[in-house]
């Protein structure tokens, strides 16, 4: 079976690019190169170069490893994204350009952000990548930000490349490239922002932050599309939709959504003639999803990981549990302000595309980094629904969830270590102590930006105990039963 390239004859079900992609250059450099950034910003570019043409063509970036340009790379930059709803749609992209990496790159990485015709640097690199605390500083204990203050002539992490690339072109007399986040974080653009000048500040004389400052722009979004991990299923359906073997395809829902504030200093695609939403603040945006889409998805994580449910389908499969994940959607929609949209249209739409039959998105996924996730999903709703009176049960329920599964041992009774950049905190705040009270107080003392003292102690802490008191007794199965029975309080 020949691989998938420009090159590759059209055949199976698959629409193919309807336009020429190798006649335009790239003006896009993006940063974390995984499945989300393949099925949205490559998405909708990709659409918007066969509607309009244009320099907009995308070299993605992937520094950890290697796997990416092995896959790409001989494949021209094509792949299928599959869209899984009730029929199966499959579109070759030919957005992108080629991949730069593995850890040796980041010299290359450089360069092409340094080049004239790179005019945005788009980022989706997760939580824990950037290396910005929660408070929104410079996180200077983070590797990849204490490896580049080190050696900021050879960065290797996104602050350090990005300050770096920006040197250069103030050196080379070329205008400033906006910088686009599109990770799960709030405010993320005006974060790295801060970052970023914070980091220049550190590092460049000739006042290289205030030339960012003035010239860069950082516009913050909002970003939307359940994006599951490929599996060898997901190979096997690309092979048959495109009649190629195609070892990067892509599966995901069919909803997407890009809120973007408009707000770029070299041009950029007019993204919005595929949907994507320009405004002047993302900020209540950002909030709705964060707080309702990711912030359920981390409450059924951990409680699905917790009664067995591999998959978001099987948590929404059970009636009780898909209580709870409504529950917990009004209660994170009591925290939205501002926006003039139906939360509770929003929120129905949410519980459906949860319940996608055609879409295994791992519990365990969305469990990983807790730590990294669960300040914006749970703690900022649950604080001001505190301060508000407003029913905080479902918070309760969330946290003493993920504690329960910090708490998880193995068949010789050690703690199992979870996926999270804080993970050796963890084990130590969960190891040798068994109950709720000790349990929650350590955890508290390790991350209090997950858990601030407001919620520790007072009648959100004992809501805390009683909940991960009856975890651990009853085990989680029982407590979704009673939980479901009761209304938010
Ligand atoms: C999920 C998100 O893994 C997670 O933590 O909550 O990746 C979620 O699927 C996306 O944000 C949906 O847009």
């Amino acid at each position: 079976m020949n691989r998938l390239s420009a090159t590759a004859f059209s055949a199976g079900a698959a629409v193919w690019p309807r336009y020429r992609p190798e006649e335009y250059r790239a003006g896009i450099v993006h940063l974390g190169l995984g499945n989300f950034a393949r099925a949205h910003l490559l998405d909708y570019t990709d659409k918007v170069l066969a509607r309009r043409g244009g320099d907009w063509r995308v070299i993605g970036v992937s520094l950890r490893g290697t796997a990416v340009a092995e896959a790409l790379n001989p494949q021209d930059g094509r792949y299928v994204l599959i869209e899984r709803g009730l029929e199966t749609h499959a579109r070759v992209i030919g957005a992108l350009k080629h991949v730069i990496a593995g850890p040796r790159m980041a010299s290359c990485a450089l360069a092409a952000m340094s080049r004239p015709g790179c005019r945005i640097v788009s980022i989706t690199v997760t939580e824990k990548g950037y290396g910005i605390a929660s408070d929104g500083a410079l996180d200077r204990t983070h590797p990849a930000v204490a490896a580049d203050l080190a050696h900021p002539e050879a960065p290797a992490g996104v602050i350090g490349l990005i300050v770096a690339a920006l040197a250069a072109r103030r050196a080379a007399r070329l205008p400033a490239f906006t910088v686009l986040s599109c990770d799960n974080l709030s405010h993320n653009g005006q974060k790295l922002r801060r970052a970023v000048l914070e980091f220049a500040d550190a590092t460049y004389p000739h006042d290289l932050a205030g030339w960012i400052a003035a010239h860069a722009t950082f516009p913050s979004t909002m970003v939307d599309r359940i994006t599951p991990a490929a599996t060898r299923d997901t190979l096997a359906a690309a092979q048959q939709l495109t009649g190629h073997e195609d070892i990067a395809a892509v599966e995901t829902e069919p909803f997407r959504q890009w809120v973007i504030e408009d707000d770029f200093s070299a041009g950029r695609p007019e993204w919005e003639l595929e949907g994507a939403l320009f405004v002047r603040d993302v900020g209540p945006y950002e909030q709705m999803k964060l707080r309702m889409l990711n912030g359920a998805h981390s409450m059924l994580a951990y409680s699905g990981q917790l009664s067995g449910k591999a998959y978001v389908r099987d948590v929404m499969a059970d009636p009780a549990h898909a209580v709870l994940v409504r529950r917990h959607l009004k209660a994170a929609a009591a925290t939205v302000r501002g926006l003039a949209i139906d939360l509770d249209a929003y929120a129905t739409a949410l519980a459906e595309r949860f319940t996608n039959p055609s879409i295994a998105h791992a519990t365990a996924q969305i469990a990983m980094d807790g730590t990294q996730k669960l300040p914006q999903r749970i703690t900022a709703p649950a604080m001001e629904a505190m301060e508000a009176g407003s029913p905080v049960r479902p918070f309760a329920f969330a946290l003493s969830s993920w504690v329960a599964y910090l708490a998880r041992r193995d068949a010789c009774g050690a703690p199992i270590r979870v996926d999270d950049p804080r993970a050796d905190a963890l084990i130590a705040a969960v190891s040798g102590r068994r109950d709720a009270a000790t349990l929650l107080a350590t955890i508290a003392a390790a991350c209090p930006d997950v858990l601030p003292e407001a919620m520790s102690t007072g009648a959100f802490g004992a809501r805390l105990e009683e909940s991960l008191d009856a975890i651990l007794r009853e085990g989680m199965t029982a407590v979704i039963t009673q939980e479901a029975m009761l209304d938010a309080e």
